[in-house]
């Protein structure tokens, strides 16, 4: 089922505008995809995770998988495909026991708690107990054909540990701070392995065939400045570092998004990635203003505009082009996932503004 990577016999890439965007190369006109394309608004994402069986099971088979990833793409004309799979792949294969509760989200069997509990901790062999991931991987650039790009992904360290420490989704983050403040020794041991891990498993993504990779820092928002620079930040700055930038002859761009870092945007930048992903609680404008000279930018409408009647989604796409402006460096997106109970013609609707509105930006 491991068949090896053969870039050789690869089809060339047909649509590279998500590509070309991040590395703020020109483009006909603004690339769009958005983020949990795949998922639970679709009916036939839940008709295909009925047959799995559970969520976890629809993950670990390589042609369920591919078949979710490929569900939105056969909707709309999306510019990336991003791998099905989860963030929390590395915590459970660490040996955590990752279960979803009906209606609960995430938990897991055994958080950390101690130093013990993370001295135990291994680093999990991405072609090992990860191995179905890079099977996905591999099964949809197969089944791609070249169409698009496909996007691989990470948690974040910090983010990573939240669900690990809390034991599952949290608010107050009560645990985990207190980690942090009262006993950070222990706290940057677990960061410092995820760090290791994220990286080594973004580049078996990357030889398995993924064309980008993003990192998802969904709560490096709940810190401090200082605390988000110490104990989220730094870590993406170390895996940045260790990621692979190239692969088959072509630039593999990084994409870090902290959920709510808009007060961060300098320092994200400064990393070395090569885009930053923004949430709708800052104007792209001031963003582009901001780091718009080093990175490229992805977002950042409200998802929940997808509610709204399909003029005002179109007026909302046209206001955040005219943000950004003129010429590359933008790739459209959601500020977050998209929300399980949205019209899926809402979401054509918003794919299709994107390719039409953004034409005269890109003359
Ligand atoms: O079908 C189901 O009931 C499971 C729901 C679900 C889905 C569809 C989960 C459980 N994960 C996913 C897929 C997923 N998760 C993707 C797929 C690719 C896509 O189409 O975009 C991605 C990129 C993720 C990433 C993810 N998982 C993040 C980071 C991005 C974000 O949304 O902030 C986080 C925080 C998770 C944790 C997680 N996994 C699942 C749920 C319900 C959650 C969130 C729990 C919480 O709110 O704390």
């Amino acid at each position: 089922m491991s068949e090896k990577p053969d870039s050789a016999q690869r089809p060339a890439l047909k649509n590279d505008r998500y590509l070309r965007a991040l590395l703020k190369q020109p483009v006909d006109v603004t690339p769009v995809w958005m983020m949990r394309q795949a998922g639970r608004y679709l009916p036939e994402y839940k008709a295909t995770r009925a047959e799995a069986g559970d969520f976890m099971s629809l993950c670990k088979n390589a042609e369920l998988a591919c078949e979710v990833t490929l569900q939105p793409l056969r909707r709309f004309p999306l510019d990336a495909a991003i791998l099905f799979s989860d963030i929390l792949t590395i915590p459970d294969a660490m040996g955590l026991g990752l279960y979803f509760e009906t209606g609960e989200g995430p938990r897991f069997e055994r958080p950390i708690q101690s130093a013990a509990d993370v001295a135990k901790i291994g680093l999990p062999d991405p072609e090992g107990e990860l191995q179905y991931v890079m099977n996905a991987v591999r099964t949809i650039r197969r089944e791609l054909k070249g169409e698009v790009p496909l996007i691989g992904f990470s948690g974040s360290p910090w983010t990573l540990a939240t669900y690990m420490v809390e034991g599952g989704s949290s608010k107050a983050f009560t645990k985990i701070k207190k980690m942090a403040f009262s006993e950070p020794q222990i706290l940057h041991a677990l960061l410092a392995k995820l760090a290791d891990s994220v990286t080594e498993y973004l580049n078996a993504q990357i030889d398995a065939g993924a064309q980008s990779v993003m990192v998802f820092d969904t709560w490096g928002g709940v810190l401090s400045p200082r605390d988000y620079r110490e104990f989220s930040l730094q870590y993406m700055a170390r895996i940045v570092d260790g990621l692979k930038r190239e692969s088959e002859g072509r630039k593999v761009p990084v994409t870090l998004f902290t959920k709510n870092g808009g007060m961060w945007l300098e320092s994200i930048a400064a990393t070395g990635c090569d885009a930053v992903g923004l949430d709708w609680t800052i104007d792209i404008a001031d963003a582009r203003a901001r780091i718009g000279d080093k990175v490229a930018l992805q977002g950042n409408m409200d998802p929940s505009m997808l509610y709204a009647p399909p003029a005002r989604i179109e007026k909302e796409v046209a206001d955040i082009l005219a943000g950004f402006g003129s010429g590359s460096g933008h790739v459209f997106n959601l500020g977050h996932g998209i929300h399980l109970d949205v019209p899926p013609e809402h979401a054509g609707v918003f794919v299709d503004a994107v390719h039409r509105l953004s034409q005269p930006y890109h003359q």
